[in-house]
């Protein structure tokens, strides 16, 4: 009988996922570990294979100690946790999951989007407190019919979403760092985009290629009736400015998915009536979590299979 390949778990995978693994892989949990120094030293050149997620990535210090590293395959379409660039120089292969979650985290942008202009967490309370018997009709809002719709990152996502605001009717506009062959308005310039943008969705990923792109002067553009979406990294967005301009006004509201530390969230944020707060679910249904997971797993078996990926990173493209 051969051996299974060695493949180190970082973060949790699903049950499912694990039966897939089983019959090829002998998976250990790093975080399982109560000694992770020791344990990496110990046994970090036993491990050719890493599964892991876009959050954990894969620290420095398990990529340093796993010198027999040969393939991580990651459980999300964002690696800015994993050094691909460093990765890729080594011969490692990083795969991700593209595009089997693009519906859902449009899905949850627009969702996050109606709930904010609708404000639909404070129509709840309204409902459920007796302030409807007690004060009457619920404060007109904001509709989300006819705005001008900015999108930050028009990749598989972005696009995802573009199609979702076309149904309101929407005038989208879009900026990345290069104009993409579509039939929307590219904007060269950030600042001027949100000056002209009712909503502005951020879709990018994360790291230091975007870090704060969305700053005070953004968020000020954006303007006292302005709306920000976020569902790409927390660190794409400045959330200390964000917070001052939620609290004096300068920025109307925002719907947050993801945030600069999760999952610690500000008490400044919790604590303002015009943000929507999500747990970093844009992608967490059982259905696109499944597509997901089987996307993550296949890349390993094709991996033991024939030394190659289904779906690698860009660095790594030319390994697979
Ligand atoms: P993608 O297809 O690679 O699209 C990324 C887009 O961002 C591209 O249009 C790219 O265009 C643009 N971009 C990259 N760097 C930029 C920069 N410095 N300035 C402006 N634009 C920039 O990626 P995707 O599959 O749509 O996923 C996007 C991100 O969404 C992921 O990386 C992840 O962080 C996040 N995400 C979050 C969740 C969630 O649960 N909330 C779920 C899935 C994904 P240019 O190269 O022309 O700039
Ligand atoms: C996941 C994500 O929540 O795909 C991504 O980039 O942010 C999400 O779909 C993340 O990978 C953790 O599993």
């Amino acid at each position: 009988m051969t051996e299974k390949t060695k493949l180190l778990q970082i973060g949790s995978i699903t049950e499912r996922m694990q039966a897939r693994l089983a019959a090829d892989f002998d998976i250990t949990e790093l975080f399982g570990e109560t000694d992770r120094a020791g344990f990496l030293a110990a046994r970090g050149a036993e491990f050719s294979a890493i599964i892991t997620d876009g959050h954990w990535g894969v620290p420095e210090d398990v990529m340093a100690a796993t010198p027999n590293l040969k393939v991580v395959s990651s459980y999300g379409v964002g690696y800015d946790a994993i050094d691909a660039t460093g990765a890729a120089a080594r011969g490692i292969l990083v795969s991700h999951t593209p595009n089997v979650l693009n519906d859902e985290v449009a899905n949850t942008a627009i969702l996050l989007w109606l709930s904010v202009s609708r404000r639909v967490l404070a129509a709840d309370q309204w409902a459920r407190s007796g302030d409807w018997e007690a004060k009457g009709a619920f404060p007109l809002t904001r509709t989300a019919q006819k705005k001008t719709v900015g999108i930050l990152g028009l990749g598989r996502i972005g696009q995802t979403i573009a199609d979702r605001a076309s149904m309101f009717d929407a005038k989208v506009l879009y900026h990345s760092r290069s104009p993409k062959d579509v039939d929307l308005e590219y904007r060269a310039d950030l600042v001027d985009m949100a000056k002209d943008c009712d909503v502005l969705i951020v879709i990018t990923p994360g790291g230091a290629a975007t870090q704060h792109l969305v700053n005070k002067d953004v968020l000020e553009a954006l303007g006292p009736e302005g709306i920000l979406i976020n569902v790409s990294r927390g660190s794409v967005v400045d959330e200390t400015a964000l917070i001052t301009a939620l609290q004096s006004g300068a920025l109307g509201g925002a719907g947050l998915d993801v945030f600069d530390k999760e999952p610690v969230i500000p008490a400044a944020l919790k604590a303002l009536e015009n943000v929507v707060l999500l747990p970093h679910v844009g992608s967490a249904t059982v259905e696109t979590r499944e597509a997901m997971g089987d996307l993550t797993c296949a890349n390993l078996a094709e991996f033991l299979k024939a030394g190659r990926v289904l779906t690698a990173v860009p660095e790594c493209a030319h390994l697979a």
